[in-house]
């Protein structure tokens, strides 16, 4: 008979992420039959607000509590529903404990319990099943074969919905490809990382950072932006192209105008980045039930004279950028259903960049299915969150893989101290990691807990 060890309690709570907006917090405890050992593990959700419109559903309360975005309702899901359909349970079977909820909840988006219930209790189920077992998280997840470090993605400069900068384009990342170590790669990313803030400050450029830690100035636009990074890195003593490469996430189904079909991009036009609906505060994203403050618009309302590309000068501008910058790796370079669009792109730059689909593919095999189907992209984006359960993140990047594609695991902008992605990039062998600049505690404890593994696996790591 198989080892069995018992959920005995499932408790959520309240908590704050990293923009000061509440999340969701869970504790699974479980029995070891046979001992009669008891074990509790912790893990949190987070949440995004560039966020990708066929994400499973984060539910919010609505009302007055933290402007409508307190999550009281959702820590009652777990506490009531899916306590009771998880007690008594094995904690050691992930994918039966995931089909329970998914059930439980009866939609196709978990809209139903949300699946910021789910994810936070799919999360902790997993945690204290190694914890249970005395293994590490990435062991358990991953098994004998778990040993490849990630390369860190790091997001030095923030623009689009995660800083009230000018900056059109979301991400801005250093990929230390020279490393030969995790370690290695974390230290190059911050010594970038500093040099770029040294420049800032010498030039008398805003060293405030964004969400996700990167510094947030009012660059021109795109190119100036990859410049910057370029003086850094060389700077920093390193050469641009060979030791680090770059990665951009433009997050273009911000920049998207559905009613005209073209892309617009307010910074690059001068329109100040005060215009932007910047971060969570009044913009609870698409996928969220339901809560939008009044009076903020998004910057597409209010710069007329914007620059505008339609999706075949989208794809030409990441031409030249690609021809101009050692830019390896492009995420949403397209609005999230221009199948179309994305064919052409991936006919055009996939045989020499990674195109990674983010709220292209929400982490959903079904989207991800679809996009193998009709070439579109050549890597998935993995967020925990899109989805909402262990599982079906964990097929996701077995579905990529088995295509072909790459599989990037990817926190949130909205984050909190918790490290599983780190983790699971390694239980899987993901190779890439994207989780923000070596900046603010909830980026770092990512990059720690990986520098821990590493540690760990000693000898056996590979990068
Ligand atoms: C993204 C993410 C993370 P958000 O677009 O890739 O960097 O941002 O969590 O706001 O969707
Ligand atoms: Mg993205």
């Amino acid at each position: 008979m198989s080892l069995m060890i018992k959920i005995t309690d499932v408790h959520g709570r309240q908590i704050l992420d990293s923009r000061g907006n509440p999340t969701v917090e869970v504790e699974v405890t479980a029995k070891t039959e046979t001992t009669g050992k008891e074990i509790t593990a912790r893990e949190s959700v987070p949440s995004g607000a560039s966020t990708g419109r066929f994400e499973a559903i984060e539910l919010r309360d609505g009302a007055d509590n933290y402007f409508g975005l307190g999550v009281e309702k959702v820590v009652k899901h777990v506490n009531t529903k899916i306590r009771e359909a998880l007690i008594g349970k094995n904690v050691l079977e992930q994918g039966e404990l995931d089909r329970i909820m998914v059930e439980l909840d009866g939609t196709d988006n978990k809209g139903n319990l949300g699946a910021n219930a789910i994810l936070g209790v799919s999360l902790a189920c997993a945690k204290t099943a190694a914890k249970a077992l005395d293994m590490p998280l990435y062991r358990y997840l991953g098994g004998v074969n778990a040993k490849r470090m990630p390369v860190p993605m790091m997001n030095v400069i923030n623009g689009g919905a995660h800083a009230k900068n000018s900056l059109d384009f979301q991400e801005f990342m250093i990929m230390p490809v020279g490393a030969k170590t995790f370690s290695e790669a974390l230290r190059m990313g911050a010594e970038v990382y500093h040099f770029l803030r040294q420049i800032l400050n010498k030039e008398g450029m805003c060293t405030a950072v964004g969400d996700e830690g990167g510094f947030a100035p009012d660059f021109k636009d795109t190119r100036e932006a990859f410049s910057y990074l370029s003086k850094a890195v060389e700077l920093a003593g390193y050469r641009v192209g060979e030791d680090i490469v770059y990665a951009m996430d433009a997050a273009a189904s911000e920049l998207y105008d559905e009613e005209t079909g073209v892309y617009i991009f307010p910074g690059e036009s001068g329109c100040s980045g005060k215009h932007k609906a910047s971060g969570k505060q009044g913009d609870a994203g698409k996928n969220q039930q339901v809560y939008q403050a009044e009076g903020e618009a998004s910057a597409k309302d209010e710069c007329p004279d914007s620059v505008k590309r339609s999706s075949d000068e989208m794809i030409a501008l990441y031409e030249e950028l690609v021809r101009e910058f050692p830019i390896v790796s492009i995420e949403d370079g397209l609005f999230e259903d221009d199948w179309e669009g994305w064919q052409k792109l991936t006919e055009r730059l996939g045989d020499k960049v990674q195109l990674v689909g983010d709220d292209l593919f929400v982490t959903n095999p079904k989207r991800i299915k679809c996009g193998i189907d009709l070439k579109a992209a050549n890597a998935v984006l993995i967020k925990v969150n899109q989805i909402g359960t262990v599982t079906e993140a964990m097929d996701a990047i077995e579905m990529a893989k088995c295509a072909g594609y790459r599989a990037v695991i990817s926190h949130r902008s909205g984050e909190t101290e918790d490290a599983f992605i780190s983790d699971l990039a390694v239980a899987v062998n993901a190779g890439q990691i994207k989780t923000g600049a070596p900046c603010r505690a909830e980026r770092t404890s990512k990059y720690n807990q990986l520098l821990r593994i590493e540690e760990e696996l000693g000898q056996q790591a590979k990068m």
